[in-house]
């Protein structure tokens, strides 16, 4: 097949070299993991994403899951050109994030009450501040392979950018940091009771993803989550749900509604803000109650339920609960998943696996979905990179590298999810060769 001509993706990445480093705002970007030249976008439409050379792909990243309704679907357009014109930004409060915020607590019944931020790591960072202000303890339970954003305390054994770079706790975190947070393999079920009997009095939190995104797409183990919340009720520490990336992705109710699982914190990001920036941390009301102005956890910020944001974020929860919207998304990822499967069994693959999640999806390179992070490390991750070249050479774009999840929109039904599986056809057959 032959190759696409990426002249001007090519030009514009070493011009930015040489003033971002690596030459992208958001490691993943640089296709470290991948090899090869990042494309540069200039604009994106329903399913379909264009680079700076003029070729379409198919996008299955969706801004890591915000576009849920399609790149610039009208109705979102449309409520942010009004929005704009009514002034960007006023650092003072407004009628539409009290609207975003009982539309969260009327379908996220466990966030009480909630503050608005301006992105997921925010989110992340505030409500650990708030579960150890509120318990009055230091330490922090995490799993390894979960992202909670580029916060210091969260950044230990960590995923998405990190496990694609090759190292899991970054730089820069001070060991002291570093040492108040527990870290245990995801589903391990035996290691969290122990890590309680030992820990339990000194853990103000339980951070997790509770289905993880950013080592690729993880599921929890029956009864990882049920013990997650008992040991946490038993102890007194604050059970958070970083549904920054599940949130109004895996149904309208986040994986909480999902499991049926009460968190005492959940942490919001990416489709609560439509594509703009935008992030949420809120829950049980007493713990709330303890965020200043009305406690003492200080927690603030200039942007935080900017007008335009709120404006993307209202248009969008509107469209994805129109009835039958989750079901329709659910079921074009889960078909697209069967696909996939069907084509790499018909190329002679059988070490492939895939999985999803309401409009979340995983491709493994193996033969069965991973249960922790040690199962993704183990696949065969460079058939992954020559798979990827493959599809995005076919014109998909695929999340570059084998440690993140895709996303599919409302706006993939029918015809883009048959241009993948076309697409897939031939990249099988080119890895197999
Ligand atoms: N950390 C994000 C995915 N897990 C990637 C963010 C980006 O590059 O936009």
């Amino acid at each position: 097949m032959t190759q696409q001509n990426i002249s001007t993706s090519q030009a514009l990445f070493d011009q930015a070299q040489r003033t971002i480093p690596g030459g992208v705002n958001s490691p993943v970007r640089a296709f470290g993991s991948v090899g090869g030249t990042p494309r540069f976008f200039t604009r994106a439409q329903g399913p379909y994403l264009w680079d700076a050379d003029g070729h379409r792909y198919v996008d299955t990243i969706c801004s890591w899951g915000p576009a849920i309704v399609g790149h610039a679907h009208p109705k979102v357009i449309e409520a942010v050109k009004k929005a704009a014109e009514g002034g960007l930004s006023f650092g003072a409060p407004t009628r539409g994030e009290v609207e975003l915020a009982e539309w969260v607590r009327d379908h996220l019944p466990s966030m009480e009450m909630m503050r608005l931020t301006s992105s997921g790591t925010e989110a992340t960072m505030s409500a650990i501040r708030l579960a150890r202000g509120y318990t009055g303890r230091s330490k922090v339970l995490k799993f390894e392979g979960c992202y909670h954003g580029h916060v210091d305390s969260l950044l230990v054994k960590a995923g998405s950018g990190l496990l694609t770079f090759g190292n899991p706790t970054s730089a820069g975190v001070p060991p002291s940091f570093a040492a108040e947070t527990l870290v245990l393999d995801y589903n391990d079920i035996q290691g969290v009771k122990a890590c309680f009997a030992e820990h339990g009095a000194d853990l103000a939190a339980v951070i997790v993803e509770p289905v993880a995104g950013n080592m690729n797409l993880v599921r929890p183990a029956p009864g990882f989550l049920e013990t997650l919340r008992d040991e946490c009720t038993k102890a007194g520490t604050v059970l958070i749900f970083d549904e920054v990336m599940t949130g109004f992705r895996v149904g309208a109710r986040g994986v909480q509604g999902l499991m049926n699982i009460t968190p005492d914190l959940t942490t919001l990001g990416k489709v609560i803000g439509g594509g703009m920036p935008m992030g949420a941390f809120g829950g049980r009301k007493d713990i709330m109650l303890k965020v200043a102005p009305v406690g003492p956890v200080y927690q603030a910020g200039t942007l935080s339920g900017n007008p335009v944001a709120v404006a993307a974020g209202l248009a969008t929860l509107r469209i994805v609960s129109e009835a039958g919207f989750f079901e329709a998304l659910t079921k074009t990822t889960s078909e697209l998943m069967q696909g996939l499967v069907q084509k790499a069994r018909a190329a002679g693959l059988e070490a492939f696996s895939a999985d999803s999640v309401g409009g979340m999806f995983g491709l493994y390179f193996s033969q069965e979905c991973p249960k922790a992070m040690a199962d993704v490390t183990n696949s065969d991750r460079a058939r992954f990179n020559r798979f990827f070249h493959a599809m995005l050479n076919r014109g998909v774009y695929l999340a570059p590298s084998a440690y993140e999840a895709g996303f599919l929109s409302i706006q993939h039904q029918g015809e883009p999810v048959a241009e993948i599986l076309q697409a897939a056809e031939g990249a099988f057959a080119e890895v197999m060769a």
